[in-house]
């Protein structure tokens, strides 16, 4: 008779048992000192925490955070445009409202996530701390989730009250990548926690009765904390509301002629060729070149458009803006307007914000300007003098001041 043996179990295989049996071996009672500290019985005494708490501030938290990631991926793709991605000029204000909602939701969120921490967070003090492997990596999942919830809320207040020196990276990059973390967190978390968040949801609540905070009143609480954050911000891009933006960073009435400044003409560096009189705007299309003077463009037919500056950054404020059609610099030089595409200079030499691509769809709107005027003003040069773009439907990075050459690309 052949006896069967297993064979040697060796290299990755023989880790990954070695660990399964470590994990699922009962572990030792936690040392003495955290038995003293966080790991006594009873040391959390709130009758406060329950599934019901866990589960609403949850289904909110989720909410919030799939709005604001929906939005925030919608900014990236503006302005990062895929070749599938198609965004409109119309209607006007429609970016003003997403990256409004971007930042209000993310704001609206912090006490959420606070008080959503609070109602688990005894719980990274259980013993063992992991049960089974599985357990373990969820574990391992909710920290992620953690870490990257914090970072996202921390690095966009941060970013929104121009505090950019704590954060070592760049901005949009670290934000952009570690919210596909969050919200790959965020899918699994749900996915596994949707059954008891279900059933502590509908289970009928008989609910002690005790002195102090209800969870209603806690329920309430954060949902005022919640509100009042967004009253006292969200001015910075509804009009009617500035006067409350008493926490907003900007106020979208604070500047020269009525709007604020991004980035001042000093700051880019571009106050003497700004203010030169040989500044010349040149065109280049696919066959010929203009090079138009301050005089030349004034002299083109003008228009006027109500038009919003929306920063990326959560504010925004609408301006009267005239000037010459983009449309209409592309017909100087032969190219169709309909079929073509805009790269636009600034005269800026260096910065992100330096120039940036116009697709078809603005190019060929006829409220999409070549300003060179700002409430009946020659524009102020923080804003742009002698020439700016300013179009429908555009996040304000894309607006670019200081305009010094556009280079018409068709067909797409
Ligand atoms: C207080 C909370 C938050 C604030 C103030 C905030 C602020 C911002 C700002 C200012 C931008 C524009 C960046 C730029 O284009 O320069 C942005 C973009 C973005 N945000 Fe947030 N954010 C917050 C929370 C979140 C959360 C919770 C998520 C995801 C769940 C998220 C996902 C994104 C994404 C994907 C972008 C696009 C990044 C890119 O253009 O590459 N944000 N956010
Ligand atoms: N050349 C240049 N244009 C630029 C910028 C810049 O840094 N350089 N900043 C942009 C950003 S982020 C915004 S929000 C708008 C703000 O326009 P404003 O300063 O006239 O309000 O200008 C855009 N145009
Ligand atoms: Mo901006």
């Amino acid at each position: 008779m052949v006896r069967h043996t297993d064979p040697p179990v060796t290299g990755p295989t023989r880790v990954l048992r070695r660990l399964t049996q470590w994990c699922l071996a009962p572990l030792p009672a936690p040392p003495a000192a955290l038995r003293r500290g966080p790991m006594r019985p009873e040391v959390f005494r709130s009758r406060l925490r329950s599934p019901r708490l866990t589960s609403q501030l949850g289904v909110a938290l989720g909410v919030a955070f799939g709005v604001c990631f929906i939005t925030g991926l919608l900014s990236h793709l503006i302005q990062h445009p895929p070749g599938w991605f198609w965004w409109p000029a119309r209607p006007v204000g429609l970016y003003r409202f997403t990256q409004g909602v971007h930042v209000a939701t993310g704001l609206a969120s912090i006490p959420l996530l606070g008080a959503k921490l609070w109602s688990v967070y005894p719980h990274l003090f259980s013993w063992p701390p992991a049960r089974s492997i599985a357990h373990a990596a969820e574990r391992a999942g909710t920290g992620v989730l953690v870490a990257s919830a914090l970072f996202l809320l921390v690095s966009g207040v941060l970013n929104i009250s121009r505090w950019y020196a704590p954060m070592p990276f760049f901005f949009t990059a670290g934000h952009y990548w570690v919210a596909w973390l969050a919200v790959g967190g965020l899918l699994v978390h749900i996915g596994v926690h949707l059954p008891a968040v279900r059933a502590a949801l509908t289970r009928p609540t008989r609910e002690p009765r005790q002195d102090g905070l209800s969870r209603r009143g806690l329920l309430g609480g954060v949902a005022a904390a919640s509100g009042l954050i967004t009253l006292t911000t969200v001015g910075q891009t509804i009009r009617p509301l500035t006067g409350l933006a008493v926490l907003a960073p900007r106020h979208p009435d604070t500047g020269p002629q009525g709007l604020p400044v991004n980035r001042t003409a000093d700051g880019a560096g571009v106050r003497a060729t700004a203010l030169d009189p040989a500044y010349r705007l040149r065109v280049t299309g696919p066959d010929r070149s203009v090079s138009l003077d301050l005089a030349a463009l004034n002299g083109l037919p003008q228009y006027t458009a109500d038009l919003p500056i929306a920063c990326v950054e959560g504010w925004s404020a609408t301006g009267t803006w005239t000037g010459v059609r983009l449309r209409d610099l592309i017909a100087l030089v032969d190219a169709d307007p309909g079929h073509s595409t805009a790269l636009v200079e600034s005269l800026q030499t260096g910065g992100r914000y330096r120039a940036c691509t116009v697709a078809p769809e603005h190019v060929v709107d006829p409220l999409t300007l070549v300003a060179l005027r700002l409430g009946g003003e020659p524009l102020h040069i923080d804003h742009g003098y002698p020439a700016r773009l300013i179009a429908p439907n555009r996040p304000g990075v894309l607006q670019t001041k200081w305009i010094s050459r556009i280079t018409v690309r068709e067909p797409r």
